[in-house]
């Protein structure tokens, strides 16, 4: 189909974002965030901050704190030297080195200004633990009221070895000693004979590992609200939603490349595929590796029976449809449409969880489980596995196995709520008439990762341009125009949602079936005139990715250009870091093309509206499956709606507002 004339038919759609000219204390601000997370591996080297460094002392100002006692136990622990040393792996999944780390994030986040803020930030980058530095940094400056829309360094070039391979840091290594620049191609991991290597450019993406890493800093499973006062707008749901489109996109990239749908694990059958990382921390050795068909094992302090056991009793809260709080045993209902945010954050679990006594904390507790399968009485020593870091877990095809084994549970608790009525999905006088789709075409392209931060600095060797070169999947920009007919001036909330259109046996797809493998591609709301319109939307304004980030080197260069006054940074206050990379809004297809279903529906914005804002407000861009952190998560309706529930009549189900349409998505091989 030819590309249509976007601009010329667009109906009014260019979306509010709060962007303004960054003034000179923001820039300011900015350009101290990136240096501080430059070479976090060495001490500061900055000279002003090196300078404060030496000379601030947290206990000499505690009045610039809102949280005294924080600050002092912090000090104190780290006088006695019972803090995570400098070098060593710090693991977010155990519990001491996450007490050690909230320590710091609290200091960092009650610092009363940002002057505070930025000393006592120089003085523990020289004192504390560079993982807990970079975790609590940057935390903190995502949610301090000081620092929105501070833009962050991509998380693959602060800690390149989470997200490149052994083999690439040898080489990276060499040419920086032999001082000549290098371009190192990195490959996936394992060889051809491993089927599951054909996806491996999904969960070994950069972008991919930097969403996934960034949303668990937006949405910390720790995070105390009543403490920090910050509210998390259904974080239960969103951890539900976030890890459950990551699945059913992982699952579209598989039937591309001829690959069965991903099944769930069990913690009383073999984990079928074995992982080798090929990854090796910056000190502490080789990430574990896990042969094929390993079983899982009990470890010092986690069994598998404890697992089953909290299981069982969030089946029992599935089935009965009510789960026991631990405030005096109170009865509270699943059947409600928060329910899912309820059981969300019991299975994570997060801080949130109404009784972490008694349903534990399956997901974090399996991640630590799987990371120390091959060695679980730590007899070996073996450092943690990958499925112990946000940043490297998707790596691993396990990950994806014991997130569909949750998804599982969850699509238990969904099917037990009623399908949606027939009002509830109905709009009055409001017809799709017609949905027209560019071509949708795929393709492989080089990335270049720089490798700065990953080597050591000495004494007479100076830093040499050395990048890793990487190949990921990318998508030809395109743009869907919707026809639709209303009745009378309405605003609409616009969704739009692909699926596989036949399984990996080739059969078509049942809706009810279907309904669970959608990707969403998109969500927003748009302003309908009586009569017909034409509603355009790009890829790139998509409400599920975000653009790729500025390297630090480009950042820096903006930064520098900005105070000088020959450029300018805009500054957005909602700007994500979180969201899936712009060049993934598609999964691969195939040569010959691969058939999908579109699905459109458009539902009533003032029934879905939460926050005083213009309609067209846009959140930062990747709203769908990042939520915002600035404000509440801005659709009324369950994550997923209307397919996250059964669909048990398909002529019910079916009303004029909405739309199904094949398409077809080519890989162009050659491009
Ligand atoms: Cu994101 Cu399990 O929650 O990896």
């Amino acid at each position: 189909m030819a590309r249509f004339a976007l601009a010329l038919i667009a109906c009014g759609l260019v979306a509010v974002v709060a962007a303004t000219p960054a003034d000179n204390e923001f820039l300011t601000k900015q350009n101290e965030i990136v240096k501080l997370l430059n070479k976090v591996h060495e001490l500061n080297f900055y000279q002003d901050q090196v300078t404060i460094s030496k000379d601030y002392d947290p206990l000499a100002h505690l009045d610039s704190y809102k949280n005294v006692r924080v600050v002092k136990e912090l000090v104190k622990e780290l006088k006695n030297g019972r803090l995570l040393h400098r070098g060593e792996i710090f693991n977010l999944f155990n519990a001491e080195h996450r007490r050690e780390m909230i320590l710091l994030f609290e200091t960092l986040f009650f610092a009363n200004d940002w002057d505070t803020f930025h000393k006592t930030a120089c003085w523990a980058r020289d004192r504390i633990n560079e993982g807990q530095f970079i975790y609590a940094l940057s935390v903190a400056t995502l949610h301090r009221p000081d620092t929105r829309g501070i833009r962050l360094p991509p998380a693959y070039e602060t800690y390149p070895h989470l997200f490149v391979t052994s083999q690439v840091i040898h080489e990276a290594y060499a040419a920086k000693m032999r001082q000549e620049p290098a371009v190192i191609h990195m490959n996936f991991t394992g060889t051809v004979r491993n089927p599951e290597q054909r996806i491996a450019y999904f969960g070994e993406d950069v972008g991919i590992n930097s969403h996934h890493s960034v949303f668990h800093m937006d949405w910390p499973f720790w995070w105390n609200e009543e403490k920090y006062g910050v509210t998390k707008d259904r974080k239960g749901e969103l951890f539900w939603y976030m890890h459950h489109q990551l699945i059913t996109r992982f699952n579209a990239e598989r039937l591309s490349n001829d690959l069965n749908e991903v099944e769930a694990l069990h913690w009383e059958k073999p984990i079928v595929e074995g992982f080798y990382p090929q990854t090796t921390y910056r000190k502490g050795g080789e990430f574990p590796a896990r042969p094929d068909n390993f079983q899982f094992q009990d470890l010092k302090d986690i069994r598998i029976a404890d697992l089953e056991a909290y299981e069982e009793r969030i089946r029992e809260a599935i089935s009965s449809g009510i789960a026991i709080s631990a405030l005096n045993n109170e009865i509270i209902s699943l059947n409600s449409t928060d329910g899912i945010n309820i059981l969300g954050a019991i299975i994570e679990a997060s801080s949130n969880s109404v009784n972490p006594n008694y349903y534990g904390s399956l997901h974090n507790l399996a991640h630590i489980m799987l990371g120390r399968v091959v060695d679980p009485l730590g007899k070996f020593g073996m450092p943690p596995g990958v499925m112990e870091h946000f940043e490297t877990a998707t790596r691993d095809p396990a990950f994806f196995r014991l997130h569909k084994h949750i998804d599982n549970l969850i699509k238990e608790h969904k099917d037990s709520l009623l399908p949606y009525t027939h009002e509830e999905l109905d709009v009055d006088g409001v017809e799709v008439k017609n949905v027209e789709v560019d071509d949708l075409e795929t393709y492989f392209e080089e990335f270049d990762i720089d490798m700065l931060n990953a080597l050591d600095d000495a004494a007479g060797l100076p830093d040499v341009d050395i990048k890793a070169r990487v190949q990921r999947l990318n998508h030809k920009p395109f743009g869907v125009k919707i026809i639709a007919d209303s009745a009378a001036e309405k605003t609409v909330t616009v969704r739009l949602f692909l699926a596989p259109k036949y399984d990996w046996f080739g059969r078509e797809v049942q809706l009810d079936v279907q309904r669970w493998k959608f990707i969403e591609l998109d969500k927003f709301a748009v302003k309908l005139h009586a009569g017909e319109n034409a509603i355009v939307r790009k890829s790139s304004e998509s409400s599920v990715t975000i653009p790729d980030p500025l390297s630090t080197r480009a950042l820096r260069k903006l930064v520098d250009d900005a105070i000088a006054g020959s450029a300018s940074l805009e500054v957005d206050k909602d700007y994500r870091h979180c969201g899936v990379p712009d060049r993934l809004l598609l999964p691969k297809g195939k040569e010959n093309g691969m058939k999908y279903t579109l699905f459109v529906m458009l539902s009533d914005f003032e029934e879905d509206k939460v926050n005083d804002l213009p309609h067209d407000y846009a959140y930062g861009g990747s709203v769908s499956y990042c939520g915002t952190i600035n404000h509440k998560y801005p659709d009324k309706k369950p994550m997923g709606f209307p397919l996250d529930r059964k669909i048990t009549n398909v002529d019910d189900f079916k009303v004029t507002n909405m739309y199904f349409r094949d398409v077809e998505i080519k890989f162009n091989p050659i491009h």
